[in-house]
């Protein structure tokens, strides 16, 4: 009680005081992969979507209370339209994590994603944490194209995380952005790389059962 210190507050003691962190996160991948929903799946937990960004480029954002500290995330979402591509840099540049999804059913969209990593790549270098996400698992193995086991092996040989999720079932949506959240530059649990998989320690955010005030989505409903 005397000195009125809780853990959280003694591995980021300025946490109180110190502005809101903000992150920008770019989502990228070829169109119809499933980008704009595993945003709509994290932002208000839905499938029917209540915002299209498929026009150029938008944003949302979500403030997230992890254990020690709170950040907001800017989501922006890209269309994959080649008649966009001459944008991506711009939007690559400030960004602290790009999530380059593909569609597990569309093998193409896998190979591609070398492309989008390459952008990446080209504008950060090594300072931005990339994942690859495969999505739509909810298909079935019938409609597979691309095994865990390769999108895996893609994800150790470059250095990327990796998820598999469905925007459609819900399925893996949480833990992709929690899995982001701890590789953010400034946690507790990152390296100043953003490659750095040393995650196994994470601390506890609670994405879910989050009061309604919680998260904001403003750029939807303009
Ligand atoms: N089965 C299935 N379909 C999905 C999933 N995610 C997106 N889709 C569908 O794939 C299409 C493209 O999704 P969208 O989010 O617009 O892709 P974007 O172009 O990458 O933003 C839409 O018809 C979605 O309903 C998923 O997880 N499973
Ligand atoms: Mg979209």
């Amino acid at each position: 009680m005397s000195d009125g210190k809780n853990p959280a507050a003694k591995r980021n003691p300025s946490n109180s005081l110190a502005p809101l962190a903000k992150y920008k996160l770019v989502f990228l991948g070829d169109q119809s992969v499933g980008k704009t929903s595993i945003i709509t799946r994290f932002m208000y937990d839905n499938f029917d979507r209540h915002y299209q960004a498929t026009i150029g480029i938008d944003f949302l954002s979500k403030t997230m209370y992890l254990e020690d500290r709170t950040v907001r995330l800017q989501l922006w979402d890209t269309a994959g339209q080649e008649r966009f591509r001459s944008l991506i840099p711009s939007y690559i540049r400030d960004s602290s994590v790009a999530v380059v999804v593909y569609d597990v059913a569309n093998r193409a969209s896998f190979l591609n994603t070398t492309k989008w990593i390459e952008d990446v790549r080209a504008e950060r270098g090594n300072d931005v944490v990339i994942c690859l996400v495969g999505n739509k698992t909810d298909l079935g193995n019938d409609k597979r194209q691309v095994s865990t086991e390769e999108g895996e092996e893609r994800a150790r040989k470059d250095g990327l995380l990796f998820m598999e999720c469905s925007a459609k079932a819900g399925y893996n949506v949480k833990s992709l952005f929690r899995k982001l959240a701890t590789a953010l530059p400034g946690s507790t649990d990152s390296a100043a790389n953003g490659s750095s998989q040393q995650t196994s320690n994470v601390v506890d955010i609670k994405l879910s059962a989050a009061p309604a005030n919680v998260d904001e989505a403003k750029s939807c409903d303009c």
